[in-house]
């Protein structure tokens, strides 16, 4: 239907993200596949593996030019983050990759929330208790121990040098999520 069709063309799912590079992701995908296989559900694919620092939702598309301002206007400089931990949620059966309390990581974050809210986005704020992560496999089985999830092995991952951040579109299809990445923007010291 044409008007059905206007209607979702005029809106984009987005949100902001970390993007690792191939070595890491790659590395990612051995563990992600590998837990999928000793637990269950179904891993992330290696092209869609990455970290959200603000989640954003439907916006107008017409919105998406004072979007890509906000991101401009973060200032905040390039860090590295260690992924050295699993974690299990039950609520929404997600198994994750994460680091330790990065204070560069902290600062990105509360610079991107600040300046989506200063551009008129405080819902970015309600992710007040948000835990930086990245999903390696969806749908566990609800029945997963999280302490085994914690104490399965990760190797020896590369190190993620994080020097820019990107502003991208979630798209739901037949074959899961796909994403596209509309801006990027560099992390300057
Ligand atoms: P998830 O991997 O934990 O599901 C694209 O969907 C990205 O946005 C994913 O990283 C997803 O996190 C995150 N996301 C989806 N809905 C969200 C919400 N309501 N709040 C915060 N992040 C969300």
């Amino acid at each position: 239907m044409p008007e059905a069709a206007g209607r979702a063309a005029a809106t984009q799912r987005l949100f902001f993200a970390l993007w690792p590079d191939i070595e890491l992701a790659a590395g990612l995908d051995a563990v992600a596949t590998a837990a999928a296989r000793r637990f269950g559900g179904r891993p992330t694919r290696r092209e869609t593996l990455h970290l959200t620092l603000a989640f954003l939702g439907d916006i107008a598309i017409s919105e998406v030019p004072a979007l890509i301002d906000a991101g401009r206007h973060v200032v905040a400089s390039p860090f590295e983050l260690n992924i050295d931990r699993l974690g299990f949620w039950r609520h929404n059966r997600l198994l994750w990759a994460g680091c330790a309390p990065i204070a560069g990581l902290d600062r990105l974050i509360a610079q991107l929330q600040a300046a989506l809210a200063a551009a008129g986005y405080p819902l970015a704020i309600r992710q007040h208790s948000f835990t930086p992560h990245l999903t390696l496999v969806r749908k566990l089985p609800a029945s997963t121990p999280p302490g085994e999830v914690g104490g399965f092995p990760l190797g020896q991952l590369a190190a993620w040098p994080c020097s820019h951040f990107r502003l991208v579109e979630s798209r739901l299809t037949a074959s899961g999520s796909e994403y596209t990445p509309i801006a990027e923007f560099p992390l300057a010291a």
